[in-house]
């Protein structure tokens, strides 16, 4: 599906390469990168856009932050693996600015984002056993319809989306999935003594930007801690800023039993999550009983220390609280018939296409895309507009005219 747009020889040429040797696991928009810097990136005619998918979420510094450049060049001249199997002057480093900025005993790293969500389940799974006492293998674990915590096979085993999950069976069992913001099938849930967790995005991302009710992770707390059930709070994708808080759960001054980082917390670098627990939960784990080749690795955790500390300095998260409501209300105020909807929190937003063509947040993605900005539909019908924290108010204002000039054309086009 190359539109023509992409004529140019050069872009045409790593269409192709991919098309003929990359898996088709995805459909990506035809844009072909060559650079990136803060809330821009350049495509390979040197055509500049800005960014609004930030590499889902991991990029909430902005594309090679200086600081992190620098801290990733210093570390990979020193040191960038050891392995588990010894100690590193970097792991204990990081682990111990994470923790107390949140407020942990200790913290396990790991790589991707769903590496995270295992271990978040397998902490739960041996704490359920462990401390709470449930009979050998029946923990159960409580999850949201809608949800998305990554793509392996235990992952999909509980997800709903038929696209991530058919053709991969059998799956995994001991998961049972509840409606999202629905307190009263919470409640009922937590009845079975057998459940270890309750495993939650504080917004629902890949859903298509899906912000709970008020209070809902607060009283979903309170329910958790009278069930003696975990709460755990995936932030991999609505943490570090992204919010308009470090974390989203801060909204409610909800601390999650188990926390669940990723993307972000890498600036773009490379790969690292980590989960933090307090050492009831943390400890019920113990040596070789899980790991990692690249868990902990003193690169990764160079990187992770400075990409936090840059949020911290540059006042990431305040600025996304202030763009991000700015950003909406404008939106809002374009009076588009196109938009049905305008959702989200801080920069994690997206608008809800209203047009009877299948395609139309596809087309509208497309226009946006040739007057300067990019960004990605998700379920068909909505585009998630998520850019770096870094983004300044005339940028934002950019933006804005951008999207409606892409409207107002797509309006007389289709
Ligand atoms: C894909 C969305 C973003 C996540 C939450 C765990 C993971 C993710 C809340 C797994 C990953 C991704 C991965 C990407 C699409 C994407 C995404 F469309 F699903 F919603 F970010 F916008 N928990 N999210 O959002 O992290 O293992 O990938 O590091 O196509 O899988 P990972």
């Amino acid at each position: 599906m190359i539109d023509t747009h992409t004529h140019s020889t050069l872009s045409a040429y790593y269409l192709q390469l991919e098309e003929q040797y990359v898996a088709h696991n995805y459909h990506p928009l035809p844009v072909v990168f060559s650079r990136g810097q803060g809330v821009y990136v350049w495509d390979v005619e040197g055509k500049k856009y800005y960014d609004f998918l930030s590499g889902y979420s991991a990029l909430n510094q902005g594309h090679v932050h200086p600081r992190l450049v620098k801290a990733f060049t210093e570390q990979a001249q020193k040191l960038t693996l050891t392995s588990r199997a010894f100690y590193n002057d970097q792991l204990g480093e990081m682990a111990r600015f994470l923790t107390s900025l949140l407020g942990y005993d200790k913290l396990l790293p790991m790589n991707t984002g769903v590496e995270a969500v295992e271990t978040a389940l397998k902490l739960a799974r041996k704490w359920a056993y462990q401390v709470k006492g449930v009979p050998k293998n029946k923990a159960k674990i409580i999850v949201c319809e809608n949800n998305f915590h990554g793509r392996t096979l235990n992952v999909i085993s509980f997800s709903t989306d038929p696209l991530a999950k058919e053709g991969f069976g059998p799956y995994m069992p001991g998961y049972e999935i509840i409606p999202y913001n629905d307190l009263k099938a919470l409640e009922k849930a937590l009845q079975d003594p057998n459940v270890a967790a309750f495993l939650v995005e504080p917004i629902q991302g890949e859903a298509g930007v899906i912000v709970p009710d008020n209070g809902y992770l607060s009283t979903a707390k309170d329910l958790c801690k009278q069930a003696h059930v975990l709460f755990i709070a995936d932030e991999i994708q609505t943490g570090l800023g992204r919010t308009g808080k470090m974390l989203c759960c801060d909204h409610e001054q909800v601390k999650p039993d188990i926390l669940i980082l990723g993307k972000a917390l890498s600036g773009g670098m490379m790969p690292i999550s980590a989960v933090l627990a307090n050492d009831e939960v943390m400890l019920t784990i113990g040596p070789g009983e899980h790991g990692s080749t690249f868990g902990g690795n003193p690169l990764a955790c160079r990187i992770a220390r400075e990409a936090v500390q840059i949020i911290i300095d540059e006042h990431l998260a305040e600025n996304a609280a202030i763009q991000g409501a700015y950003f909406r209300e404008q939106l809002l105020n374009m009076h588009a018939p196109l938009i049905r909807e305008v959702r989200g929190k801080g920069l994690l937003n997206a608008i809800v296409i209203d047009h009877p063509h299948p395609d139309a947040a596809w087309k509208l993605c497309l226009l946006m895309r040739d007057h300067g900005l990019l960004a990605k539909p998700t379920h068909g019908d909505r585009i998630r507009l998520a850019p770096p924290l870094t983004i300044t108010r005339e940028q934002i204002d950019e933006c804005l005219a951008i999207m409606e000039t892409s409207l107002k054309k797509f309006s007389s086009t289709y």
